[in-house]
């Protein structure tokens, strides 16, 4: 009841409904629609009462589900998005619901206190400053394609980024977005499955927004919209239009078969690609390559610096620019 309160508010976009309506409306009491809307300002959203009724209205500081949801162009992902207040890792709790979870529910935090990186790293996530979430998905396609999910959301948040902020975000292959050469953005793509059956991939999306400030050891590789805007950045305009965008190249990958569109992102909008890069594999392992292409079939194409070519899967390697993070 209390999200069909919600909707109708939104429904409004802004104007007043009187309690009279909303009651009418969903064949309740007045006295039970005032309550809900007592629990609903209480859950974060900005309600205002006046005597011609109640309006909603935005500019609070939380990524409300709906609130995000009345701004999405499609109802595929995100339909159902879940909320919370800090949580260990949003990729953990996705797992733990995933089975029984629509294809396209969102788990969202506005804090994660164990938020992970690939190989067990760290992935730091501050309250209230980022994007901290996971999208469940279960795509017919072979488990060998799943990791293309990764370049699919690298390609979505850097077009959002870019429309979002006009900054120039670029992606570093495979897994990171950057601006200015600094992280802005890493992904966490995990699966679970049979040989040949994917039961379900988890997307996990962590975007530096509105941080000012990063710890010691982040804060040569990392940077927020924030810091490189020089203003504070809407969170649920740029998370909406990364879910518009990302349901846009995930159909079209996964039900059109055209994983084109993704690549063209990855390689118009590329941090590596004609550079000298360097391949991280372990401590002491760091091998100088020129980075030529992505592969239509996602892979990093390099050459050495004896002219052999190679085609680099992700998950493989670490990437590292000249002296800096890239
Ligand atoms: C990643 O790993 O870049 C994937 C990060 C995925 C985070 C999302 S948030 C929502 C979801 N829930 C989770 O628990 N995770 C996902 P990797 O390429 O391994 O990079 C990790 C490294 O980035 C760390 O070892 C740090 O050096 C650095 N790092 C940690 N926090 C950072 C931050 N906020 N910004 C930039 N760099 C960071």
């Amino acid at each position: 009841m209390k999200e069909m309160v919600l909707k109708a508010l939104y429904d409004k976009k802004g104007d007043y409904i009187s309690g009279e309506e909303l009651a009418a409306i969903l064949g309740v009491s007045r006295t039970a629609i005032w309550k809900h809307i007592n629990q609903i300002k209480l859950d974060g959203y900005n309600i205002e009462t006046a005597k011609k009724g109640y309006r909603i209205l935005e500019g609070h500081e939380k990524l409300l589900p709906m609130e995000i949801k009345s701004k999405l162009k499609q109802h595929k992902i995100g339909e159902r998005i879940i909320h919370f207040e800090s949580i260990d890792s949003t990729n953990d709790h996705a797992k733990k619901i995933a089975y029984e979870a629509k294809e396209g529910t969102i788990i969202i935090s506005e804090e994660q206190l164990s938020g992970r990186g690939r190989l067990g790293r760290n992935w730091s996530s501050p309250k209230g400053e980022g994007i901290w979430m996971s999208i469940i998905l279960k795509p017919a396609i072979p488990p060998a394609e799943a990791s293309r999910l990764t370049q699919v959301a690298a390609a979505a948040v850097c077009n959002g980024i870019r429309s979002t902020t006009g900054l120039d975000a670029l992606i570093k292959w495979p897994n990171d977005i950057v601006v200015k050469s600094k992280k802005v953005c890493g992904i966490l793509t995990e699966m679970a499955g049979e040989l040949n059956e994917v039961s379900y991939i988890i997307v996990g999306i962590g975007i530096n927004v509105n941080i000012g400030f990063f710890p010691a050891d982040l804060e040569s590789k990392a940077t927020s919209l924030y810091k490189e805007k020089g203003k504070k950045i809407n969170r649920v305009q740029l998370i909406s239009t990364i879910i518009d965008e990302f349901t846009a190249l995930y159909d079209a990958f996964v039900v059109d078969k055209d994983f084109t569109k993704t690549l063209n992102v990855c390689r118009q909008h590329s941090a590596i690609l004609g550079k000298n890069i360097y391949l991280v594999r372990g401590e002491d392992n760091k091998e100088q390559v020129l980075a030529l292409d992505i592969t239509d079939d996602g892979l990093l194409r390099v050459r050495k610096s004896t002219g052999e070519e190679l085609e680099i899967a992700s998950g493989e390697v670490s990437i590292r620019g000249e002296g800096q993070y890239i």
